[in-house]
């Protein structure tokens, strides 16, 4: 994926999209071995099906106030998606027009919290007073590029980073990694013949090395069986913390979905299929084990 620049929104996803591929190794990784295989021709080929972003419930830091910079460039908000046991809610947004990605976006329940969590996320944050959104020109697309790359808190000191993590993986990731792009997601079936199944797919990703979470099964597939989503696993990364200290965390990872045909457009030919013709949105229970792609239990097992 990457736009013209023309408008602001280009700015700011192909901005997103450098830095993390910049720092997560598998993209280019499969990029290239996409590239070598001819089954993609240049990276532009590679259609993202979403992107996703991951927030902490706390007053002008979750959802509410995240969604403002993706609501004025078009998109819409769509489904809400809640998760018992990982405390998070989410929602997902629906892009502007076709050729861009749809977004993700999670939000930590931190008052489900234990009282101690809740002490370390409150150090970090509670300097934050009004939406730091609002400070910010969303009609400049490198002003908001920039903001999306730019710490909206101190770095955690390792103590405080590892009390999170015992209790939520994903607490520690956002309060590491902050906003920075989670993951995002090679649209399988718009890919050619022998890699637009995700059984394909996974057996080129295997054969080049690449690492898949298996929480659940290596392929996720929702209820009506027509949105099926595998993803890797997160690499360590060796982070220093405000106190000099340094631990392996995880960061950022990819996914893969692919969107079936809706039954009412079975009988369009092949030529014909367009996105609007697949399963939209997410899936609770897909997403639940997805969210594990940045757990020490995916990445330190087997
Ligand atoms: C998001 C996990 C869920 C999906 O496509 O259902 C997800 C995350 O790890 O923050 O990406
Ligand atoms: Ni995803």
């Amino acid at each position: 994926m990457h736009f013209d620049e023309n408008k602001p929104l280009d700015i700011v996803l192909n901005d997103l999209f450098d830095h993390y591929r910049a720092n997560v190794s598998d993209v280019n990784k499969i990029t290239q071995a996409l590239l070598d295989k001819g089954v993609i021709g240049s990276q532009e080929d590679i259609v993202n099906d979403h992107i996703a972003f991951r927030t902490l419930g706390v007053p002008h830091l979750g959802i509410k106030s995240f969604e403002k910079i993706f609501l004025a460039f078009g998109y819409k908000k769509r489904d809400y998606y809640h998760f018992e046991g990982k405390k998070l809610d989410a929602y997902w947004f629906s892009p502007p027009q076709e050729g861009y990605p749809r977004i993700f976006v999670s939000e930590l329940r931190v008052k489900d919290l234990s009282v101690k969590a809740q002490e370390v996320i409150h150090k970090y944050t509670a300097h934050i007073t009004a939406d730091p959104v609002d400070d910010i020109d969303l009609e400049n697309g490198q002003e908001v590029a920039d903001f999306l790359q730019r710490p909206l808190w101190d770095l955690p000191t390792a103590v405080d980073y590892q009390l999170l993590l015992d209790e939520s993986e994903y607490a520690a990731w956002v309060i590491y990694n902050r906003y920075y792009l989670n993951h995002y997601t090679i649209s399988i079936h718009e890919l050619k013949d022998g890699y637009n199944s995700l059984e394909e797919f996974n057996s080129f990703l295997s054969s080049i090395g690449v690492k898949l979470n298996n929480s659940g099964g290596v392929i996720k597939t929702s209820d009506d069986g027509l949105l099926r989503q595998s993803s890797t696993v997160s690499a360590l990364y060796e982070a220093t913390f405000s106190d000099d200290k340094t631990l392996e965390i995880a960061g950022s990872y990819v996914e893969f979905a692919e969107r079936s045909v809706l039954p009412e457009f079975k009988n369009l030919a092949k030529g014909d299929v367009r996105g609007i013709h697949r399963r939209d949105g997410f899936e609770t229970n897909n997403a639940d084990k997805i969210f594990e792609s940045t757990y020490t239990t995916q990445i330190k097992g087997s």
